[in-house]
C-alpha cells in the first residue's frame, strides 16, 4: 500500500466513523402510547473507536488493517453526570471478552461517543475471567456503585469440561466514574447475577435486588428476583434473602427473571425494569417488564402489569444471542422524561422515550396476570364492555 493510498483508507474510516457518531437520532412515529422506540442503536461496535481497534502508524500496520476487533455493544448501566448522559456499556470483543468502557452523550438520545479508554477495572486477588451488566447506583452515602457479573471457571468443574462457570457480583465503587475503587465480591451462599443495590437505606442497611441461582445459567430451585439487606459494602454478605417477585408457570418469566437498573422512586412507589425468560422451541426468549414495590416497604409488589412492557421487534429479533430484550440501565430527568437503555439479541443498544406518569399509569392499570387463558378473556371482556357502556 502507498503512502495515498494508506492516507485515503485512514481518511475514509475517519468520514465514516464521525458520521455515525453525529447521526442524529429520530423517534419512531409507531407506537403503542407507552414509550417511544428511537429509530437508531445508541450504542453498537460500529461506535469504538477508531484508535482502539487499528494500528494508525504506517510503518507498523502498512495495509491499515484491523488489530484488535470487537463484537458488540450491549447492556449498559446508564447515570446522568456532571451534566452528561452516561453508558457504562458492555463491550464484547472478538476474544469473547467482556469489559466495561463509558460513552457520553450531550442529549441521551444521539451522538454517544467513548471515552479515550476503557474502564480498567481493578481486580481481587482472585481474577476473574469476564465481567458485564453493570448496575450503576447513586447512593444517598455518598458514592456511585457499580455492581457487575463476575465470572471465572469452575474450580470443582470435572476435567474437559470447560463451560462450567461461577457467577458472583463485583463490586466497584467511584466518585468521578475515573478512578474505581474495588470492594469484596459479594458474599452469597448461590451463585448470582443480576444484583442491584438499592439507592437509599433500608433500616439502616445497604439493600440489594439478588437473583439466587443453583447452576450458571440455570436458576434450578432459585430465581425470582430476591431482596436483601447487608450491614456495609465493604464486606457484602447475603444472610437472608427474600424472594420479592417470584416467577410462575406459563408466564413471560417462567424459567427466570432479573432486576434491570435499580427502580426508580416515584409518589406511588417504587419503579422497577426487570427481564423474564421463557424457553421455546426457537430457545431463550428475553423480554422486559416493569412493576412497583410499595415506599413504605419495598418489599411488597403494589403493581405487576401482566405479560411483557417491551419484547424484541423487527431487526432487534437478530443478533449474537437472538430474541433477547435486555435492560440494565435507565435515567429519569427532571422533566418527568424516562430515558429507557435496553440492548437487543445481545449485540447493540437502544433507546426508548416514555415518562414517569406513563409508566406508573401503565403498571396501575394494566390487568394483572390471571394466570390462565379464562382470566386473560376475562379482562379483555371487561375492558370491552366499559367501552360499551361509552356508547350509549
Ligand atoms: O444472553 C441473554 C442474557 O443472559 C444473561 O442474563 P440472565 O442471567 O438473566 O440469564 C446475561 O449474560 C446477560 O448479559 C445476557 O444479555
Amino acid at each position: 500500500m502507498t503512502a495515498q493510498e494508506f492516507s485515503n483508507r485512514l481518511q475514509g474510516l475517519k468520514t465514516t466513523y464521525e458520521k455515525l457518531i453525529s447521526l442524529k437520532n429520530e423517534a419512531h412515529s409507531e407506537t403503542n402510547g407507552i414509550y417511544l422506540r428511537y429509530k437508531n442503536p445508541v450504542l453498537t461496535s460500529a461506535h469504538i473507536p477508531l484508535s482502539w481497534r487499528y494500528d494508525l502508524n504506517s510503518a507498523s500496520n502498512p495495509y491499515l488493517l484491523e488489530r484488535i476487533g470487537f463484537n458488540a455493544v450491549f447492556n449498559a448501566g446508564a447515570i446522568f453526570f456532571n451534566n452528561k448522559y452516561l453508558l457504562v456499556a458492555r463491550v464484547e470483543g472478538s476474544d469473547r471478552k467482556s469489559f466495561f468502557a463509558i460513552a457520553e452523550s450531550e442529549n441521551g438520545l444521539d451522538n454517544f461517543r467513548f471515552w479515550d479508554y476503557p474502564v480498567r477495572l481493578p481486580q481481587t486477588e482472585d481474577p476473574e475471567t469476564n465481567v458485564y451488566d453493570m448496575r450503576l447506583t447513586q447512593h444517598e452515602d455518598g458514592w456511585i456503585y457499580g455492581i457487575y457479573c463476575s465470572e471465572r471457571k469452575d474450580p470443582a468443574a470435572p476435567e474437559g469440561d470447560l463451560s462450567s462457570a461461577i457467577a458472583t457480583a463485583g463490586i466497584v465503587r467511584t466518585r468521578d466514574l475515573i478512578s474505581w475503587e474495588r470492594l469484596p465480591d459479594l458474599k452469597s451462599k448461590s451463585q448470582q447475577r443480576n444484583v442491584v443495590l438499592h439507592p437509599e437505606f433500608v433500616d439502616g442497611k445497604y439493600a440489594l435486588y439478588t437473583r439466587p441461582q443453583d447452576g450458571f445459567i440455570d436458576t434450578g430451585k432459585g430465581g425470582g428476583i430476591g431482596w436483601a439487606l447487608v450491614d456495609s459494602m465493604e464486606n457484602a454478605v447475603v444472610e437472608h434473602e427474600t424472594i420479592i417477585d417470584h416467577r410462575y408457570y406459563h408466564t413471560i418469566k417462567e424459567l427466570k427473571n432479573g432486576e434491570g437498573p435499580h427502580p426508580i422512586k416515584t409518589s406511588a412507589g417504587w419503579l422497577h425494569l426487570a427481564h423474564g425468560v421463557r424457553n421455546c422451541a426457537a430457545g431463550l426468549r428475553y423480554v422486559l417488564y416493569l412493576y412497583m414495590t410499595s415506599l413504605e416497604d419495598p418489599t411488597k409488589l403494589i403493581a405487576t402489569p401482566a405479560g411483557f412492557f417491551m419484547a424484541p421487534e423487527a431487526g432487534e429479533r437478530v443478533g449474537d444471542v437472538s430474541n433477547v430484550l435486555f435492560s440494565n440501565g435507565w435515567i429519569d430527568n427532571p422533566d418527568g422524561s424516562v430515558y429507557i437503555y435496553y440492548a437487543s439479541s445481545d449485540t447493540r443498544l437502544h433507546v426508548a422515550v416514555s415518562s414517569i406518569e406513563k409508566l406508573v399509569d401503565y403498571c396501575m392499570n394494566t390487568p394483572a396476570d390471571g394466570m390462565n387463558s379464562g382470566a386473560s378473556v376475562k379482562a379483555i371482556c371487561n375492558l370491552i364492555d366499559r367501552n360499551k357502556a361509552l356508547e350509549v
